[in-house]
């Protein structure tokens, strides 16, 4: 069978003896992940033709108004993972804490967590943006067949067993990493399946983009302006293009296709930036780093840091390796 005609079922069949701790349990899990992001999509995609946009009046943790579709989509994430028994513990960027699955039930076996940010740039929604849903999946810590407890969901990012994301864009993809390489699927929507359309996805090692939030230039430290003034500069193969979606899938898709580097820095109204670590960054890192590219805070490799708390977020500086060694070059020069 030509690559591409591969649909994500048989893909992820055909790669599940490749998997060293291989059960079975893993693919399940993926598989639901594929469920869920279609429901989602059919929502996205319909959110222009429906009055469901708009704020649904809570807050997630953050303080932030949540949209009606991220309170969708998490809902659909949380309940397609929990119907089919196959993770012990889920954690949403919309959900104040853990969930326990089956804690109750001595012979559970499930030894996979999640952690997930449902419906990532929802508020561009309105505005028919693309938005995203990101994944991180984790082997717990503590024993089998307990109820999860925090130790399981704090882990360092290098622990990842495999993270990806869903872009509800132009069209529909899933990408996502195990370990060995990145993978992309495209939805057809007519017959509601994920096709292998981009096989062994790489971030060149140099890009053109650089893509940042210069509304907050005047909050940044030092080594951030500086760097992008330097992708500013008449020299070599710069200017840069500058593009930023404020969507972090969308930014970081593109960026991996076309080579370019993507930040949100900590500033003098946000000390530590905007994402989380958990649900947003070591997912991203552990595919750009797959796709031979790198991620970074400004000084540390993303998945080294170690989580303290469920919803802490950190400086993020994502994109094509020589961009990102730059980056980090500018940082240490003026920090
Ligand atoms: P969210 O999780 O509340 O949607 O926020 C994350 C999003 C990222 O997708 C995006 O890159 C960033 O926030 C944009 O933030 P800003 O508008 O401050 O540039
Ligand atoms: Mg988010």
């Amino acid at each position: 069978m030509h690559q591409k005609n591969k649909t994500l079922g048989e893909f992820i069949i055909e790669n599940q003896s490749a998997f060293k701790y291989t059960s079975g349990e893993l693919s399940r899990l993926i598989n639901s992940i594929r469920l869920a992001a279609k429901v989602v999509n059919h929502e996205v995609n319909k959110a222009g033709l429906v009055d469901i946009i708009g704020d649904a009046g809570d807050q997630n943790i953050q303080g932030e108004n949540q949209q009606k579709l991220d309170v969708y989509a998490n809902l659909k994430f949380i309940q397609t993972l929990t119907n089919r028994n196959i993770v012990c513990g889920i954690a949403s960027e919309e959900e104040d804490s853990f969930i326990s699955i089956n804690s109750q039930d001595e012979n559970h076996q499930n030894k996979y967590i999640v952690l997930i940010d449902p419906l990532d740039g929802s508020t561009n929604i309105d505005v028919n943006v693309s938005v995203g849903t990101i994944f991180s999946i984790y082997r717990r810590v503590t024993p089998i067949g307990t109820p999860v407890t925090i130790e399981d969901f704090l882990q360092q990012g290098n622990q990842q067993v495999a993270a990806g994301y869903v872009i509800y864009g132009t069209s529909t993809m899933l990408v996502y990493t195990t370990g060995c390489g990145v993978n992309g699927f495209t939805l057809n929507p007519a017959i509601g399946s994920f096709y292998l359309s981009h096989p062994n996805m790489e971030f060149p090692a140099d890009g053109k983009i650089y893509s940042v939030n210069e509304g907050n230039y005047i909050h940044f430290p030092l080594g951030i302006k500086n760097y992008i003034k330097y992708c500013q500069m008449e020299e070599d193969d710069r200017p840069y293009t500058s593009r930023y979606i404020g969507s972090l899938v969308s930014d970081f898709h593109r960026n991996m296709i076309k080579g370019g580097i993507y930040m949100y820095p900590k500033s003098s109204k946000m000390g530590n930036g905007k994402l989380r670590l958990l649900y947003e960054c070591n997912p991203m890192a552990f595919l750009a780093e797959q796709a031979n590219g790198k991620a970074s805070d400004g000084f540390t490799r993303i998945m080294d840091i170690q989580p303290t708390e469920l919803h802490e977020r950190v400086p993020f500086i994502c994109g094509s390796r020589n961009m990102v060694e730059k980056a980090e070059e500018f940082m240490r020069k003026y920090s």
